[in-house]
């Protein structure tokens, strides 16, 4: 169909009954074995979730729908009227294989841009009253997670529930409808807690209906020369460029199969049958860690220090010893490693692409030219400290300090941007969370003598 709920309409008998069939046949099969060091080890290495659109291969990295980011940035439409041949494809595009597992025609794409775009218009009322009186130095991600959650008030899936007149095998399609609210309302969202922080709560741009999602997330941050303020002083150029990495990141961000903690935390509490809002205001809650979507702007402090503290961006000797003072001193290289990839990671290849095939903006960018010269000793460097499982470059190492070089300079903010972009993932899952009916999440947990009783200690 030429919209994603007949698309979706299409697809759910035959997947139901792969899954039923599944269920029915096929429960004993085991999956692996589960060991004391993984129950107090973060469930590390304990495949135990059920999760639809993506998959992460050690070597590979990322999987959407099976597909590499090569592979998606070759196969997913863009927007028709970019005529930049640097484009990137449209998240619109991402969402739409996320949620069927099927590429879409230019036509399905630009329709759910368009769809998203008119959802994303408003947002409503008491929403907006709220956001313009939060204080503007609470921290981005919390201004984002209230927002987000106040619109529950507005969840179709909710009133529905409330009123009881909803069967089971419709809550998917109030799910969708949230779903795509959600995500529609990003942009403004995003737009309100940026201006909250930079400009006292005035509007920095425009939203515009006829524009795509990563277009209104840049003109409502002040980033577009046309629909707004442009505080950056951007060429015509520059901002072109600035909407095509939105759309790259946010398009390759959207998801990291189920077990991290944004994607795995809005699984969880929408499995109390809690409504799209209320659980990814949740997952927003998560992605806001240090340890997970916090990361990149380590690597911005970590760029800058050190650059202020060698003599040229191009000193390969200085630039070895600052790794090992740090090293030596105990300290982790920021932006390289990861728990479960092996190689560098995918996401990070695409955005140093990004900048390598704009050579004339980045070449006086000191932070950007340590990245990219970073990239090439610090592998070196860590193999031979010998320690870290994977010495390659992270998704963190780049995304950060390419926004700054555009002059979102606010740190705390990356991690709005990010949630903007992960919503796609998490929304795909409970919309088919709730097609499957899938039940509450419920492990089982041991306490200490379980523990010492299944080691034999006494
Ligand atoms: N610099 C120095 N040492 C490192 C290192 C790095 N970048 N990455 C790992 N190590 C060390 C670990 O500290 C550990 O040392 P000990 O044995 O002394 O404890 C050892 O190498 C083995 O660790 P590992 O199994 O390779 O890595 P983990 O799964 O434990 O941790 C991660 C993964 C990302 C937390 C870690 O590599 C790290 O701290 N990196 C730097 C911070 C960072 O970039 N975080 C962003 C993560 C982005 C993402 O998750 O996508």
């Amino acid at each position: 169909g030429p919209d994603l709920r007949s698309a979706l309409k299409e697809l759910i008998p035959a997947r139901k009954q792969e899954l039923l069939e599944i269920k029915k046949n096929h429960s004993d099969v085991k999956v692996g074995d589960i060991t004391v060091g993984s129950v107090i080890g973060g469930m590390r290495g304990n495949s135990s979730m059920f999760w639809q659109s993506t998959s992460l291969d050690p070597e590979e990295g990322i999987r959407f729908q099976g597909k590499t980011i090569q592979e998606c940035q070759a196969l997913l439409p863009s927007d028709p009227e970019e005529h930049d041949a640097k484009k990137s494809f449209l998240p619109e595009s991402m969402l739409w294989l996320l949620m069927t597992g099927d590429i879409p025609s230019e036509t399905q794409a630009a329709n759910l841009t368009r769809e998203l775009a008119s959802r994303g218009r408003t947002i409503p009322k008491n929403t907006n009253k709220l956001m313009e009186n939060l204080p503007r130095d609470m921290h981005p991600m919390t201004q984002l997670a209230i927002g987000l959650a106040s619109m529950n008030q507005s969840s179709q899936f909710a009133k529905r529930y409330e009123q009881g007149a909803l069967s089971k095998t419709d809550y998917w399609e109030y799910t969708l409808d949230d779903a795509l609210n959600l995500i529609a309302a990003l942009p403004a969202l995003s737009g309100k807690i940026y201006s909250n922080i930079v400009n006292d709560g005035k509007p920095l741009g425009e939203f515009r209906e006829d524009r795509d999602w990563s277009y209104n997330i840049s003109s409502l941050l002040g980033m577009t020369t046309k629909d707004s303020c442009n505080r950056q002083n951007l060429s015509e150029e520059q901002a072109n460029d600035f909407v095509n990495l939105m759309r790259l990141y946010t398009g390759i961000h959207v998801d990291h199969e189920g077990g991290n903690v944004s994607a795995h935390t809005t699984h969880l509490v929408g499995s109390a049958l809690g409504d799209p809002f209320l659980s990814y205001s949740s997952g927003i809650m998560g992605l806001a860690g240090p340890l997970h979507g916090l990361a990149a702007q380590e690597v911005v402090r970590f760029l800058i220090e050190m650059n202020s503290e060698i003599s040229s961006e191009t000193s390969t000797d200085e630039i070895e010893k600052y790794l090992w003072k740090l090293l030596d001193s105990k300290r982790v290289v920021p932006g390289y490693g990861h728990a479960v990839l092996r190689k560098p990671d995918p996401r990070f290849t695409a955005m140093l692409e990004f900048a390598e095939a704009r050579p004339q903006e980045f070449e006086k960018d000191k932070n950007v030219k340590l990245m990219q010269i970073l990239s090439k000793i610090a592998p070196e460097v860590l193999k031979k400290h010998g320690k870290t499982k994977n010495p390659y470059p992270n998704v963190d190492s780049a995304s950060g300090i390419l926004f700054y070089h555009y002059g979102i300079q606010e740190m705390l903010f990356f991690t709005v941007i990010f949630g903007c972009s992960r919503s796609m993932g998490p929304m795909t899952q409970l919309v088919w969370d709730r097609i499957f009916g899938l039940p509450i999440e419920r492990p089982k947990s041991l306490d200490m003598n379980a523990l010492k009783s299944l080691c034999h200690m006494s």
